[in-house]
């Protein structure tokens, strides 16, 4: 195999495993839709913050361009795109079209692609295998192989990440999946399974962040229960999580955000659908944490009427904008689900996230809690840990709307404040 590879797409998925295949020796040419994206990555400034991409980029030999003429000779070409649902929850599949459609163009006998971006089974065999072949006029299978091997990336994870996650494969055929696997054995440290086809290929990404949804749901919709029976969801959860079988333990919050786990489920929902079944509980798990963020702004309501305020016109801070903790990510974030409501509400607001200074409307964390009546805390950043009850009561805060479960909750009753956990 020649050691030149392409990767379409340079962000949490395809920047890393760039940089790793790099490091591994390869010739790596990164395509992306932006010019001035491009540039910075050539110029190894990191796009977002990301501990294996500040370690690896400087000393890298990536070159990131906007040509797909740049995959003349490419021995493998990765998708690494965004796969986001449009506003009806419906799969939005664009970005995997419009790569798909210039790799195709541009395609030549005996490369090899393969789709690491999160599909519903049967987007590769339906959607891209049709695009390629008919844009370059050669055979899948056949002239050129075709794989899936869904990405694993967990953000800001300062353990796993895109070298030491294990990983499944799936190819068209058997020359496919063997070029596969040689491939990721050669810049993964760990195992990598091969899978009977591509569909069930695409289906382990989707159930595993599927398994993840339905469990958030689970303990969201515990957490409304037990606060109406005066029970404490996170003491409960955590009672449960000293079995060391047959429990996996997730925490109820005020929504669910990121570009994975509020997103995957509907891409199993529609196919699904499309295909004469439907999902009625991944759709149910999706209602119940997509009403986490109203949930929330109705625990707010009810502190201030505890104090004789309203929303409207009460300095209200939020405290976190990112989707989960100390990292800079926001797409789907509850925030912007949170600060919306509270906006209709007609709330005088602040915001402050110290990973998104530049969509935050406070420059630090005192200026965010100046004169502020309330908080609602949406992301547990470690440096909202010095938030104490002391601090807050040297401002006018007088109710807190605790969106992870962070604080605690003892400490801000026992200074006669009001605190409302999710659940507790
Ligand atoms: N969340 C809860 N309760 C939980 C766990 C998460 O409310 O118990 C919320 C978070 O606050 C966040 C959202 O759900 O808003 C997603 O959190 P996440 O920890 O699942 O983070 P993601 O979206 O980065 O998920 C990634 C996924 N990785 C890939 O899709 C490749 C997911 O498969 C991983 O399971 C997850 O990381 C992980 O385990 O951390």
């Amino acid at each position: 195999m020649n050691k030149k590879i392409v990767v379409v797409g340079l962000g949490y998925v395809g920047l890393p495993l760039a940089l790793i295949a790099d490091k591994k020796g390869y010739n790596v040419i990164g395509i992306i839709r932006n010019a001035k994206n491009a540039e910075n990555i050539n110029k190894k400034l990191p796009p977002f913050k990301d501990n294996l991409i500040e370690r690896l980029l400087p000393s890298s030999k990536l070159h990131a361009t906007t040509d797909f003429k740049e995959i003349n000779n490419a021995s493998v070409i990765i998708i690494c795109v965004p796969t986001p649902v449009h506003r009806d929850y419906t799969p939005d599949l664009k970005y995997i079209i419009n790569a798909t459609k210039n790799i195709g163009i541009n395609l030549q006998k005996r490369q090899l692609v393969i789709l690491e971006s999160t599909v519903n089974p049967g987007v590769t065999e339906e959607i891209i295998l049709p695009i390629l072949e008919k844009e370059s006029g050669l055979k899948a299978g056949v002239d050129f192989y075709l794989s899936h091997c869904p990405e694993r990336i967990n953000p800001g994870d300062q353990k796993w990440n895109v070298e030491n996650i294990p990983r499944v494969v799936g190819s068209l055929e058997e020359i496919g999946l063997e070029k596969t696997i040689k491939f990721y054995e050669s810049i993964i440290s760990e195992k990598i399974t091969p899978m009977g086809s591509l569909k069930e290929t695409e289906a382990v990404k989707i159930v595993e962040n599927s398994f993840r949804d339905i469990n958030i749901a689970f303990v969201n919709e515990l957490a409304i229960s037990f606060s109406k029976l005066g029970i404490d969801v996170k003491k409960v959860i955590d009672g449960a999580s000293t079995k060391p079988f047959g429990f996996l333990s997730h925490y109820p919050g005020c929504g669910v955000g990121g570009h994975c786990i509020p997103v995957d489920p509907y891409y199993l929902i529609d196919y699904a659908k499309k295909n004469g079944f439907y999902h009625h509980f991944l759709a149910l798990a999706r209602r119940i944490n997509n009403q986490m963020p109203e949930y929330t702004v109705e625990l707010l309501i009810k502190g201030l009427n505890e104090k004789g305020l309203a929303v409207k016109g009460t300095k209200i801070t939020v405290l976190g904008l990112s989707y989960k903790a100390n990292i800079d990510d926001d797409r789907e974030s509850p925030a912007y689900k949170i600060i919306h409501l509270l906006t209709e509400l007609k709330a005088d607001l602040v915001t402050y996230d110290p990973y998104i200074p530049e969509k935050s409307t406070a420059k630090s964390l005192n200026e965010a809690l100046y004169k502020s009546q309330a908080l609602i805390l949406v992301t547990a950043h470690d440096m909202f840990k010095k938030i104490t009850p002391e601090l807050l009561k040297q401002q006018a805060v007088q109710v807190i709307i605790d969106g992870r479960n962070f604080f605690n909750k003892q400490d801000f009753e026992k200074n006669k404040l009001i605190y409302k956990g999710i659940g507790r």
